[in-house]
């Protein structure tokens, strides 16, 4: 029986994959912790067991996994990319000391660890289109730094200590429950809601960057599905390209025009954000991922706008 801790819970992907896990898995089965309790989140955190956990503190850690007998960490906490480059220090102290911390207490523990890596592990030399699964990485940011760190720091605790260790390369996730905090992608969510709130959106990347996105829901499969692949299978392991969609801001605003004909779309483009857009990839080969444990994606652009614009006239009550 799968008995699984879910750090950063109350981020972006937690805050749904936490529901999701609890109704796989049985509620009590997955634990849910975060640096501190955030208002907004009562609901989740009164549907199952909740604690504090600072990944930055071993015993923590620790002792959270020795009280429910946990076997299988998800490790979500982490600093995004344009956040990560206002704090550089603080992003690799979260992003890899924490990892570490993580990784030490599944080989001391023997816990699964499920750590994601992201499009931010890729740089300006890495093929930019249908970008190969193993590849250039060199990327020149620190949250990129630190994904692609945290890629190899997993593959050596499997090699070396046999930690089963496993993880996508996420790219830039649309949801309607959270909002993103601090990324490059984020505006791929706030379009959506500006656009039932105002009509419009001003863009803080420019016209043309393309970039990988995915629909929330198929992001949770993915973390599920590669969680319970078969072992024997798995030739990567720690960092399988994961696409869904690939776009730029003009292609979100044609799908948007599909469903709200006025909607405008302007630009003031953020030189920060946008210089670290233009080191991604536009688009992932994820064929390794489709072949070992067998990706496949349900939302294209058009299905997520409808989806996403649908549940945030509700959310939104509008
Ligand atoms: C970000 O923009 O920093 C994240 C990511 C692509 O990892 N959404």
């Amino acid at each position: 029986m799968r008995k699984i801790l879910v750090t950063g819970a109350l981020g972006q992907i937690g805050s749904e994959l936490v529901f999701k896990l609890r109704e796989v898995y049985g509620k009590e089965n997955v634990v849910a912790s975060g640096r501190r309790i955030k208002e907004g989140h009562e609901e989740l955190i009164e549907s199952g067991p909740f604690e504090i956990v600072n990944i930055q503190e071993e015993k923590q850690i620790t002792d959270v996994v020795k009280k429910y007998n946990i076997n299988t960490i998800i490790n979500l906490a982490a600093l995004l990319s344009a956040v990560g480059e206002k704090m550089p220090v603080r992003c690799w102290d979260v992003n890899m000391n924490g990892l570490y911390n993580i990784l030490e207490v599944g080989r001391k523990e023997g816990c699964m660890i499920y750590n994601p890596s992201s499009i931010a592990a890729f740089g300006p030399s890495t093929p930019p289109d249908n970008t190969p699964q193993d590849t250039i990485q060199r990327p020149t940011t620190m949250y990129g730094v630190t994904k692609v760190a945290g890629e190899l720091l997993c593959d050596y605790y499997h090699t070396k200590f046999g930690v089963d260790t496993r993880g996508v390369r996420f790219p830039g996730l649309i949801s309607y429950q959270t909002l993103p905090g601090g990324g490059t992608t984020d505006y791929a969510v706030h379009i959506y809601y500006d656009a039932l709130k105002n009509g419009e959106y001003t863009s803080f990347i420019g016209k043309g960057t393309q970039m990988d996105m995915m629909y929330m829901p198929d992001a949770l499969d993915a973390i599920i599905d590669l969680m319970e692949a078969d072992s024997d299978k798995l030739i990567h392991r720690n960092a399988f390209n994961v696409s869904a969609m690939s776009f730029a801001p003009e292609d979100l605003e044609a799908s948007i025009k599909k469903f709200i004909p006025d909607f405008k779309l302007h630009y003031d483009v953020d030189p920060e954000r946008q210089a670290i857009a233009d080191t991604w990839p536009n688009s992932l080969d994820d064929s390794a991922a489709r072949e070992e444990w067998g990706w496949d994606p349900k939302y294209d652009l058009d299905a997520m706008t409808k989806d996403m614009l649908d549940k945030l006239k509700v959310k939104l009550d509008l």
